[in-house]
């Protein structure tokens, strides 16, 4: 397979004004015509015409009304057709028809049928997988659709305004829509079927009425509720935040129960996976609930991120990926508890995008090249990402940041446009020197800020040394520094903040204070203490690094009991249980008795009884550091030594904290109907994570209320909570309550999910084998990514203990997946892969297994392009 790199960019050489399409809808074979209006581009370089498809059954092809012969006007292959001799000027027409089997269509891409609909997913390149086009995301075009389908498929839905319908008299009927905006063909989306819209409307500040449809299988219409509720919420805050309105008459959202990725932004007509649409409080978690929240904020601002201003290149994926991200992360931060969004925002970024780029996958933020863009939609381009546009608003502040948006805006709505340009507004708006910035977009690798103290009594000055380097990646020996917004807080003796006053400044106000960071290192001196302050750094975590301090476990527990910054405060109680577990896990190692530190234990004690803390803080802060968070932090993976030490951790904690997490739990305990508010949600996050501690601590009487919790069925996150807390033991009530879930919602295939995903993290040591039996569970379904996720996906990438098994057994059931999904659906099979990348960081014991299992794959016959080059990058 070829390598495509961004330094071979060309614009392309021919621009289409015009795109008309009629689909006659067959799930066996349907038939599209293609009416292409289109000019030479004349900032293009002349030569062939190239329009991708990919397994299109050509009809008839033909230019300017002229038939074009294969071999003499055109050549084909499995990737494109090219015209050989275009004209050189003037406006030519295409017309094309081919014939397409979406029955056929397991991969997910281009149109294909789900729960007997037809529906698209064209974004990144399944637009070839409709019709012969030039599928590149720079060609903007106009298009007008019609769609003949069968009467029994009622609803008829395309991108736009809908401009005609009516019956054909012949058993089928049509639907014309229109799209005013020129857009990239990533973005085409057609829907048609039997489904039920919920609707409402919004009026923008401007007055326009926009009708809201979000359309469902009939039995789902009642779960719609809070998507809806959550998109008016994101139309209204993307006016009053950034002043950006809806600008068609319609906005349409179709859940669909097979898709690959959380949800598609195509233009009025966004599709979604069920998961990020559909909930109702017996069968949707909190978690679901804030899901719901940020995918349909996440994809309605795509409407001006994404597809208003969209991007030149597959390249460029960040500068709306990444961008719209941070959107929807500010979103949900006004919505509900902004420290808690925070908090879990980071903690996502560590325990997916660290991993990713301390491995052989990691890539710059723009990557440089890849194989199969469908391989770089990842936490990379989409989560650090969206950090680094946090730091042009930690840089600039929030209003230089709107600023620059509105240039952006001004300068490049109906363009697609690169990073650069998006840095360039940023910059030019705020009159900043941001070019040292873009190596954020160039360099991979999570860079590492080392910051030690040098307290100077006599003079009452606090030196404090910043120094930055960033590890080797693929294809990047040497990294140059980074431009840091590092933000800092100094704690004086009695908890409060203090001036963060640089010597030779006049006063300054307590507080938060963001310095600059652009050289290797770099020495700041602060002045006008009179005792040594207590330094608070990285403050809300201002830039996507790793930090490492000379703050002694002293200054840690001080941090967690008193930093008026939640993220820092949260961040010491996290670094103090992280050195500890390293510690612990050495100790296992060795042999050494466990013993769990009571600094460790007493800084837990005092956030769990601290009444003017944020509840869902101190869930938070019950939390231990993830296992691949504390596996970024050592050189070689001891995954037993972690796991054990974890483990052992939470059980002590659960057993000494008995009484705090008892009374925790109690006071949890609600009779309030259920609302999906940040308030309550915190409520039961922290009842449910004492409960999880308990039950850790093998606690009979938090067992047993863990089984009454379940029993009640108030609402599916207690629920589900307590089922957690059960089906890690060999209590007879985890056999009735998994047979009860079973039967109350096997008809309801997302709740499914939830039931094999419980059952594939569980702690039991027979669970690789149960979840080699759910495979051939009626409700399982390995072609749908939801199912394969939800059970073979969650035990490879969330079961660490036994998918690391030291028999290798973990491994050889990921490689017999990924043979056998790829076959399916080669999109899926690539990310399956993903848990073997970093084999060279275990012992060598499992790098042999670990690099088998990849060795298997890397020789299977008929492999797609998409898993080789994870496989082949991870053993490179
Ligand atoms: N554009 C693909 C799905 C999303 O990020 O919104
Ligand atoms: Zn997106």
């Amino acid at each position: 397979p070829s390598l495509i790199e961004l330094k071979n960019y060309a614009p392309p050489p021919y621009l289409v004004d015009l795109v008309d399409l009629t689909f006659k809808l067959d799930p066996a074979t349907t038939e599209v015509k293609a009416r292409l209006s289109m000019q030479r581009n004349p900032a293009g370089q002349g030569g062939p015409l190239r329009l991708e498809g990919r397994k299109l059954d050509l009809k008839s092809i033909n230019l300017n009304g002229k038939d074009l012969a294969e071999g003499v006007d055109y050549t084909r292959d499995a990737e494109a057709l090219t015209i050989l001799n275009p004209p050189a000027d003037g406006r030519i027409v295409i017309n094309s028809v081919v014939e397409i089997h979406p029955d056929k269509n397991s991969e997910l891409e281009g149109l294909y049928v789900s729960s007997n609909n037809f529906c698209t997913q064209c974004e990144a390149q399944g637009f070839r997988k409709i019709t012969y086009f030039p599928d590149r995301p720079d060609v903007m075009a106009r298009y007008t659709v019609t769609l003949i389908a069968p009467t029994d498929y009622p609803v008829l839905l395309s991108n736009g305004n809908k401009i005609g319908e009516g019956d054909l008299g012949d058993g089928t009927h049509f639907a014309r829509w229109e799209d005013p905006f020129p857009k990239p063909s990533y973005l085409f989306a057609l829907v048609a079927g039997t489904l039920t819209a919920t609707r409402d409307s919004f009026t923008t500040r401007s007055g326009r009425k926009v009708a809201l449809e979000i359309w469902t299988v009939a039995v789902d219409a009642d779960k719609t509720d809070y998507a809806m509720d959550s998109l008016k919420r994101s139309m209204t805050w993307d006016e009053e935040v950034y002043g950006l309105e809806y600008d068609l008459d319609t906005f349409m959202i179709v859940a669909v129960s097979d898709f690959n990725m959380g949800a598609m932004e195509n233009k009025g007509l966004n599709v979604f996976n069920t998961k990020y649409v559909l909930a109702r409080p017996d069968t949707a978690t909190d978690g679901d609930y804030q899901g719901i929240e940020a995918v349909i904020a996440h994809e309605y601002f795509h409407n001006w991120t994404g597809n208003r201003v969209t991007c030149r290149d597959w390249f460029q994926l960040s500068l709306k990926e990444g961008l719209t991200v941070f959107r929807d992360q500010e979103f949900s931060s006004d919505m509900n508890s902004a420290a808690v969004k925070r908090i879990s925002d980071v903690r996502g970024l560590r325990a997916v995008q660290f991993p990713e780029d301390a491995g052989p996958m990691a890539h710059p933020v723009r990557p440089a090249s890849y194989i199969e863009i469908n391989n770089f939609y990842t936490p990379t381009v989409y989560n650090k990402g969206a950090e680094v546009v946090r730091m042009y608003q930690t840089l600039l502040g929030k209003d230089g940041f709107r600023k620059g948006m509105d240039l952006y805006f001004q300068r490049h709505d109906g363009q697609a446009v690169t990073c650069d340009d998006f840095r360039a507004a940023m910059a030019d708006a705020n009159g900043a020197d941001l070019s040292q910035f873009e190596r954020w977009y160039d360099q991979a690798g999570t860079p590492t800020v080392e910051v030690s103290q040098e307290w100077d009594a006599g003079a009452g000055v606090l030196s404090l040394t910043f120094k930055q380097s960033c590890a080797a990646s693929p294809g990047q020996s040497e990294k140059r520094p980074y431009h840091i917004p590092f933000a800092l807080g100094l704690i004086g003796t009695d908890g409060a903040d203090l001036p963060v006053r640089l010597e030779n400044e006049g006063p300054v106000d307590a507080g938060t204070r963001v310095l600059d960071l652009r050289e290797a290192s770099q020495t700041f001196r602060f002045t006008g203490f009179k005792d040594r302050p207590t330094p608070s750094l990285l403050r809300g975590f201002s830039a996507p690094v790793k930090l490492v301090s000379d703050l002694k476990a002293d200054d840690l527990a001080f941090l967690a009991a008193h930093d008026s910054d939640s993220f820092a405060r949260w961040e010491a109680g996290q670094t103090l249980a992280a050195q500890h577990l390293l510690q612990l896990a050495a100790d296992w190692r060795a042999g050494r008795v466990l013993t769990l530190s009571p600094a460790v234990v007493e800084a837990m004690r005092l956030t769990l009884v601290d009444k003017s803390l944020d509840q869902a803080f101190i869930a938070l802060s019950l939390a231990l550091p993830a296992e691949s968070y504390l596996a970024e932090l050592v050189s070689e993976i001891d995954i037993e030594a972690i796991v054990e030490a974890r483990n052992f951790a939470r059980r002590t904690l659960g057993a000494e904290l008995q009484k705090e997490l008892r009374a925790a739990y109690q006071a949890g305990k609600s009779d309030e109907a259920f609302a999906p508010t940040a308030d309550q949600a915190g409520k039961r996050a922290l009842k449910n994570a004492a409960l999880d501690l308990l039950c850790a601590a093998g606690d009979a009487q938090a067992l047993d209320e863990a089984a009454a919790q379940y029993r009640a069925q108030a609402n599916m996150t207690d629920v589900l909570a307590a089922l957690g807390c059960l089906v890690d033991t060999d209590r007879r009530d985890r056999v009735e309550a998994l047979a009860d879930f079973e039967k109350r919602w096997k008809h309801d295939t997302l709740v499914m999910d939830k039931w094999f995903t419980l059952q594939a993290l569980s702690r039991r040591s027979d669970t690789l084998a149960e979840v080699r039996k759910l495979l051939s569970h009626p409700s399982f379904d390995a072609k749908n990514p939801n199912k394969l996720r939800s059970l073979v996906g969650a035990f490879t990438s969330g079961n660490r203990q036994y998918f690391h098994a030291g028999d290798g057994s973990g491994y050889r059931f990921l490689a017999e997946q990924v043979v056998a999904t790829d076959k399916v659906n080669k999109q899926l099979a690539a990310r399956l892969v993903l848990p073997l990348g970093p084999w060279r960081r275990f012992d060598k014991q499992r790098q042999d297994l670990m690099r088998a299992a990849l060795e298997q794959i890397k020789g299977t016959e008929g492999l797609s392009k998409d898993v080789y080059e994870i496989v082949s990058k991870s053993l490179g």
